[in-house]
C-alpha cells in the first residue's frame, strides 16, 4: 500500500498552481455537493440577516437598556446560536492591525511559513497546518491555518507564534486579553439571560481550579486561509460542524463564505463592519440545558478572492469541569439532555461519533491502517485539539 505524506500538500500551493480541477480528494460527497456554490453567489441570495447585538447597552446606566440587552443576547443565543457583535469596546484600529499581521504572515512565501509546520500525528497540533483527511473517505478542505493557544499568556509558546511580521506577538497577545474580557461579559450576559447570577456559566466553565493564579478558560486561535478555488460547486473550506468550545469568536477579512444553518437552511453571514461574530459552542448548550444552540456552521470558498478567518476559541480546562446541565435549569418539564462529561471526555466522544459515522457511511471499504492509527492518534490528543471540526 502506497505510504501517504504525513504532511498534508499546502492547499496555497495547489491554488497557485493555477489547476482548473481539483484533485479527488477534494471533492466532496454528493449529498453534502447539492448545496455548495461560490461564496460570493451565495452571499447575494437573500436571506434572514444574523442578528446584530450591541453589548454597550449592558453597562447602561438605565436598567431598561441593560435588560433590552440580555433579552436580544438571549434570544440571539438560543434562536440562532450566533450574532454579530457591536459595542465590544475593542478598537477598530487593534482589530484592523491584526488582521494587517495575520495576512502578512500568510503573504509569506510557503517554505517561510514551513518553518512553523505542525505535526498532528506527532502530537504538535500548533502551529502552520493543513487538514490531514483523518476520516475513512480521505475527503480534505479547501483551507491551510495556522493554531495556537493564544491565553493565557503564561501557558503560550511565543515560539510557535510568527516571529514575522514583528508585531505579530504583541498585537496577538493583547487582542487575546481584550477578547477574554468580552468573554466574560458576554458570559455574564448569558447567565442573567438563563435567569441566573451573572457569575453563573464562567464559574462553572472555570471549574475547580478557579483558586489557581492562571486563568483556567482557556483561548485558542486559528486562523483560516482559505485560498481561490476553481470549482467552490465541489469543494468546502470547514465542513459542517458545531465547536466544542463555550463560545467562538470570527473576525475576516470581509470575504463571504461562513454559513449558518438556521430554520433548516444555509445562511450566509454578511459583512458587518466593527463587528465580531459570536458563536455558541457544545459547552455552553450543555450547560444551559440545550436553551443556547451550539450553531452549525461551514466554511464556503470561492473562484475570485483569498479569504482569511480569525477564530478563538473560548474552552473550559480539559478535565477540571463536569460539563452537564446546571442543576438550576434541570426540572421534571425539562429534564437533563446532556449525560455529565469533562470537556476532554466530550471532544473522544465526538471524535468517536464521526469516526462511526464515517465508517459506517464507507462501508464496505475497510479504512486503511494509517488512517486507523491517524484517528487514533486524534482521539488521545482531541483534548488538545480543540478546534476540531465535527457535524453533530
Ligand atoms: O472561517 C470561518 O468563518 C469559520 C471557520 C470555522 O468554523 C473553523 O475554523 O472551525
Amino acid at each position: 500500500m502506497q505510504q501517504q505524506p504525513a504532511v498534508a500538500p499546502r492547499v496555497e500551493a495547489l491554488s497557485l498552481s493555477g489547476l482548473s480541477t481539483i484533485p479527488p480528494e477534494y471533492v466532496r460527497p454528493e449529498e453534502e455537493r447539492r448545496d455548495l456554490g461560490d461564496a460570493f453567489e451565495q452571499a447575494r441570495s437573500s436571506a434572514p440577516l444574523i442578528p446584530i447585538v450591541d453589548i454597550s447597552a449592558f453597562d447602561s446606566e438605565e436598567a431598561d437598556s441593560a435588560a433590552a440587552c440580555v433579552e436580544a443576547v438571549r434570544a440571539a443565543a438560543a434562536e440562532w446560536g450566533v450574532m454579530h457583535i457591536a459595542g465590544h469596546g475593542i478598537p477598530a484600529e487593534l482589530l484592523d492591525r491584526l488582521r494587517g499581521a495575520g495576512t502578512a504572515f500568510f503573504a509569506l512565501p510557503i517554505d517561510a511559513k514551513e518553518a512553523y509546520a505542525n505535526d498532528p500525528a506527532a502530537g504538535r497540533l500548533q502551529g502552520y497546518g493543513s487538514r490531514l483527511a483523518t476520516n475513512a473517505s480521505g475527503q480534505r478542505e479547501w483551507e491551510d491555518y495556522l493554531f495556537h493557544l493564544l491565553h493565557p499568556d503564561s501557558l503560550a509558546d511565543h515560539a510557535l507564534w510568527p516571529a514575522h511580521p514583528p508585531d505579530y506577538v504583541a498585537l496577538t497577545r493583547d487582542f487575546g486579553e481584550r477578547i477574554r474580557r468580552v468573554a466574560s461579559k458576554l458570559l455574564a450576559i448569558l447567565s442573567l439571560g438563563l435567569g441566573l447570577p451573572q457569575e453563573t456559566l464562567e464559574r462553572q466553565l472555570q471549574g475547580t481550579q478557579q483558586q489557581q493564579a492562571d486563568d483556567c478558560l482557556l483561548l485558542q486561535l486559528k486562523i483560516n486561509y482559505y485560498p481561490r478555488c476553481p470549482q467552490p460547486d465541489l469543494a468546502i473550506g470547514v465542513e459542517a460542524h458545531t465547536d466544542v468550545s463555550a463560545l467562538s469568536f470570527i473576525l475576516h477579512n470581509g470575504v463571504p463564505g461562513l454559513q449558518v444553518h438556521h430554520g433548516g437552511r444555509w445562511v450566509t453571514a454578511r459583512s458587518e463592519p466593527g463587528t465580531i461574530i459570536v458563536h455558541v459552542g457544545d459547552a455552553l448548550e450543555i450547560l444551559s440545558n440545550g436553551q443556547y444552540t451550539s450553531v452549525l456552521h461551514r466554511g464556503l470558498v470561492n473562484r475570485q478572492a483569498v479569504r482569511v478567518s480569525w477564530v478563538v476559541f473560548c474552552e473550559p480546562p480539559p478535565e477540571a469541569v463536569l460539563l452537564r446541565p446546571l442543576p438550576e435549569l434541570v426540572t421534571d418539564e425539562e429534564p437533563a439532555r446532556f449525560t455529565p462529561r469533562t470537556f476532554k471526555q466530550h471532544v473522544e466522544c465526538k471524535v468517536f461519533k464521526k469516526q462511526q459515522q464515517q465508517q459506517h457511511a464507507a462501508a464496505p471499504t475497510t479504512p486503511s491502517p494509517r488512517r486507523q492509527t491517524l484517528g487514533a492518534l486524534c482521539l488521545c490528543h482531541s483534548s488538545a485539539f480543540r478546534h476540531l471540526r465535527l457535524s453533530p
